[in-house]
């Protein structure tokens, strides 16, 4: 097992990697900013670094400040969380190249995946459903691609292959409009990722985003932990997640399930991962591949019973994985609400002070949060201050557990979307299930 680990990121989630290394006997270096000192986890760690300044291109993506905190703790490993470097092929080459363990893919891996040109006809070649589309690259060919469109018919999407997450996209819903949207992406694609390369997809209008969740080791074990649905999002940021997905059967998700679990052993995948899909009308296309802890991931923690971040060290130690896929039940439900620090109505960040928090507590009830009484929110960061997890037997009481919950939250001080999150959840379309991506802007207007 690895003996001591730099936690490369803040907030809850590097509270959330401390907790797992303390279950697990490995001790703790926290990096964090100057504005970071009082985070909770730098209060916890056994050895904290000061990596830099506030601004996080300065500390939480400053590469060398990291590997020189992993050289001067004596660590042996890396966990980059979500966000920042945690999908940097350069950085986790540059780790594993320092001698240092890289929680989470192979460089290459990150690589293949951070390309969605070369994604998506990996995973074709692996067997899994993907959007039809121009199955690889767009040249500069009008006449060429006039006539792909009009094969996989309008309307399609044109994205950049260094995209993802929604930036570098572009809808094109008649010919008319299609060579202009190629010349634009493309040009988009060249400032935003340095790479121009774009290629064509088949539109689909009013699809959920359901993602299904791997673990893979490095002795050709793969399972899968079952989906995820997050179609509640608003400008491409995940508001509500849910597992398992509303109206998905066990029998589609154990073939989607091993659909992607033998991906993962087709391409040689390392360490927890999620296969994001669009679901329209029955069926799966896959759009793109996370190889990074997810946010959501406790919901599915939740009715796996199983500890996510736990595998994810054990894996990077070299250890087989803990659990077959005969181990993996899905058993009741688990939504949870993503808790930012925000204004109700413009949605802009909302940092400053906590003066007062209480906790929401009770059967059920987990919540992820590095907050106190007392804590200042820094304004340099991602505005997530936590996330609220519940747990039903049915999806049902997981609701009526959630309203309770918000109910009991005290955050005072800053502006928080709790509010949101109760309207949220007091809607009778969510409260039915199935909404698709476009649903929460629809209702909030936008
Ligand atoms: C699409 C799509 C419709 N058709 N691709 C947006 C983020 C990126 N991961 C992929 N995205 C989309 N790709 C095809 N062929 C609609 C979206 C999309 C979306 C997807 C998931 C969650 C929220 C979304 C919001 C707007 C658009």
């Amino acid at each position: 097992m690895i003996e001591k680990l730099v936690i490369a990121n803040r907030g809850e989630i590097a509270l959330r990697i401390l907790r797992a290394c303390k279950e697990l006997g490995v001790k703790t270096v926290a990096v964090h900013s100057d504005v970071d000192r009082e985070l909770k986890h730098v209060l916890l760690a056994d050895e904290t670094v000061c990596i830099g300044p506030a601004p996080s291109s300065e500390s939480y993506l400053n590469i060398p400040a990291l590997i020189s905190a992993a050289e001067i703790t004596d660590a042996s490993a890396i966990h980059p969380g979500y966000g920042f470097l945690s999908e940097n092929a350069d950085f986790a080459e540059r780790v594993e190249q320092s001698g240092f363990i890289f929680v989470g893919p192979r460089a290459e891996t990150i690589r293949l995946m951070g390309d969605k040109v070369s994604a998506i006809a990996a995973m074709k070649e692996a067997g899994v459903p993907c959007v039809p589309g121009s199955d690889g690259p767009l040249g500069d060919d009008d006449a060429t691609n006039l006539r792909l469109a009009k094969e996989i018919g309008y309307p399609i999407i044109i994205k950049a292959s260094g995209g993802g997450g929604g930036r570098g996209m572009r809808e094109v819903h008649s010919e008319a409009h299609l060579l202009n949207a190629i010349a634009l992406t493309r040009s988009e694609a060249k400032s935003l990722f340095h790479n121009d390369m774009i290629y064509m997809e088949k539109f689909l209008e009013n699809p959920r985003h359901i993602e299904f969740q791997v673990l893979a080791d490095e002795h050709g074990n793969a399972i899968h932990l079952g989906e995820r649905d997050c179609s509640m999002q608003r400008r491409h940021q995940k508001v509500v997640e849910e597992a398992p997905a509303p109206g998905i059967s066990q029998e589609l998700r154990d073939k989607m399930g091993k659909t992607c679990a033998d991906a993962c052993i087709r391409i040689g995948y390392r360490g927890a991962g999620t296969f994001e899909f669009l679901y329209q009308d029955g069926e799966f296309y896959f759009i793109e591949m996370n190889t990074r802890i997810q946010v959501e991931h406790p919901v599915t923690e939740r009715v796996t019973n199983t500890d996510l971040v736990v595998e994810q060290i054990r894996i990077a130690s070299g250890e087989p994985l803990s659990l077959t896929q005969n181990d993996i039940v899905i058993r009741g439900h688990a939504i949870e609400c993503r808790i930012n620090a925000e204004d109700a109505k413009t949605f802009m960040p909302s940092p400053g002070v906590i003066t007062h928090y209480h906790s929401p507590g009770g059967a059920g009830i987990r919540m992820d949060s590095h907050i106190y009484s007392g804590y200042r929110v820094p304004p340099n960061y991602d505005s997530l201050i936590g996330k609220l997890i519940v747990y039903g037997r049915t999806r049902e009481s997981a609701i009526a557990r959630m309203q309770t919950a918000l109910d009991e939250i005290g955050i005072e001080g800053i502006k928080t979307n709790v509010a949101l999150q109760q309207d949220i959840m007091d809607d009778p379309h969510f409260q039915e299930g199935g909404t698709n991506i476009h649903y929460l802007e629809k209702k909030l207007g936008l």
